[in-house]
């Protein structure tokens, strides 16, 4: 029996609903694998609600986390980093040096950097500074990038309506990963121009060409906080357990479908991921992910 793999997940933390940690963690273990959280924040709830309660923690305290988990001796048995919702813009420079200790000893480590920064309809919705701390210091360290739609045109100052923009966006994104490892660009939540109105797409842009998954569009208004999160841990947990991208992109997104399938019929303001935990792991439709380029 192989041992399972370990993640460090450094995101946010919700008391209640799912986003963050709070969306990511759990996918993550009903893959089977090991999480390893570091929270950048503990709020009461996500911020689309308009309110909340709790605290940013400080930036230090992902070091002092590491320093621990270094402690025990399992460091190198860490086989990835994913970060998401950082809480102010001493979070970036913490994330990023975090990486460099687990690749110190660990080389062969991946870093999946989900540039959570805002989405189409609300906009920008973390600490003003972040985008640009995001841009410039994640990016670079990053072997594989999940940006939505709105923080693909934010980061790479582009408009994006048609998969031929979508796909110089993601090629232009490629160019700035340079964390050493596979440089794959996963654009989620895409809605374009040129494709019928009735779906959503994710596209996957490595190396060795591009990977479009459609699913059908659900009419989730608001859209559900917490989705792209589910997203970047299901691909980067498939991805770890297999490097197959076709294959990591299709079960992810077949999984989010029956997630959200599950949250529309219920009514839920939050998505329902422990009620729809089996369909996480071995989801009962499979929306097949087609090679376009
Ligand atoms: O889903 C992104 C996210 C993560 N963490 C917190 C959030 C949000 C989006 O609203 O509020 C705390």
């Amino acid at each position: 029996q192989a041992q399972p793999l370990n993640v460090l997940s450094i995101q946010s933390w919700v008391s209640f609903g799912h986003v963050g940690n709070a969306a990511a963690v759990f996918p993550l273990q009903r893959l089977g694998i090991e999480v390893w959280a570091i929270n950048t924040v503990q709020f009461s709830n996500h911020t689309g609600y308009g309110a909340w309660t709790g605290a940013v923690f400080p930036p230090e305290q992902i070091a002092e986390l590491v320093d621990g988990i270094e402690a025990r001796g399992v460091l190198p048995g860490c086989a990835g980093v994913l970060s998401g919702y950082m809480g102010s813009g001493g979070t970036v420079a913490a994330v990023v040096e975090a990486v460099r200790r687990v690749r110190a000893v660990n080389p062969a480590a991946l870093y999946c950097c989900d540039p959570v920064m805002g989405d189409v309809g609300r906009g920008v919705f973390v600490r003003p500074e972040l985008p640009d701390l995001i841009a410039a210091q994640a990016l670079d360290a990053a072997d594989i990038l999940t940006p939505n739609q709105f923080e693909l045109e934010l980061l790479t100052g582009r408009t994006v309506h048609t998969l031929p923009q979508a796909l110089a966006a993601a090629a232009e994104l490629r160019s700035r990963l340079h964390g050493g490892g596979p440089r794959i660009v996963v654009i989620t939540s895409l809605v374009r121009e040129d494709a019928p109105a009735d779906g959503i797409e994710t596209l996957a842009v490595t190396d060795d060409g591009a990977w479009l998954c459609r699913t059908p569009l659900l009419p989730l208004d608001p859209p559900r906080n917490g989705t792209g999160d589910v997203i970047a841990a299901l691909f980067f947990g498939h991805y770890l357990q297999t490097g197959d991208v076709a294959a990591s992109l299709s079960l992810s997104m077949s999984a989010l479908y029956a997630l959200l399938k599950q949250t529309h019929e219920r009514g839920s303001r939050e998505i329902m991921l422990v009620a729809a935990q089996e369909e996480l792991a071995r989801p009962s439709h499979i929306f097949e992910a087609e090679k376009i380029a």
